[in-house]
């Protein structure tokens, strides 16, 4: 059975592309960033910098906005390209094997030192899981961030909601 496409990259670059975990796995040994746990105590994995993909595609020099797609809760965040940049890792393997869910997986975007959530464009909120595709773009893009506190604590307890206590 074919490996199944991971993430997909594409909008303002020359070369457009799918990448599966085979596809991430031949990026240098320079671009690997493994145990993203030393940038979040919390987060687990390892992962390829956002340059060495963005390396591959090209982006063009229009590109000013990446935005990062997660098809599977419809969550959207978009960000200035100069300011993410050297600063992401893309998040795909964990112990030798694909990302799971529980943990963002199977792709799991992380700026490695983000801004409190909603206090900045590049803020904790970015860090999208089960990223599906990055998309350069012009202008911004799509952005489902929540705007405020009371918006923020209900997309959290929409995710995890908390058992019944009793
Ligand atoms: N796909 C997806 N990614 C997401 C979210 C989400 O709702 N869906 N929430 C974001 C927000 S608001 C925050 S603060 C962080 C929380 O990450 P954590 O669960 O690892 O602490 O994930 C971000 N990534
Ligand atoms: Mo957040």
């Amino acid at each position: 059975m074919d490996d199944p496409v991971l993430l997909r990259v594409d909008g303002a670059v020359e070369g457009p592309r799918d990448f599966r975990f085979e596809d991430l796995e031949r990026l240098p040994e320079s671009s690997r960033v493994p145990d993203v746990s030393r940038f979040h105590p919390k987060r687990r994995g390892d992962g390829v910098t956002l340059d060495a993909i963005l390396d591959l595609v090209r982006p063009r020099p229009e590109a000013n906005y990446l935005t990062l797609h997660a098809d599977k809760d419809d969550f959207h965040v978009s960000v200035p390209l100069d300011a993410v940049r050297r600063e992401s890792v893309v998040v795909y393997k964990l112990g030798g094997v694909g990302l799971g869910a529980e943990n963002g997986g199977p792709v799991r975007f992380l700026v490695k030192d983000p801004a409190a959530c909603h206090t900045s464009e590049l803020d904790d909120c970015a860090n999208v899981k089960y990223l599906s595709r990055l998309e350069l773009t012009v202008r911004r893009g799509r952005d489902t961030r929540p705007a405020d506190d009371a918006a923020h604590a209900a997309l959290h307890a929409a995710e995890a909601p908390k058992p019944a206590t009793g």
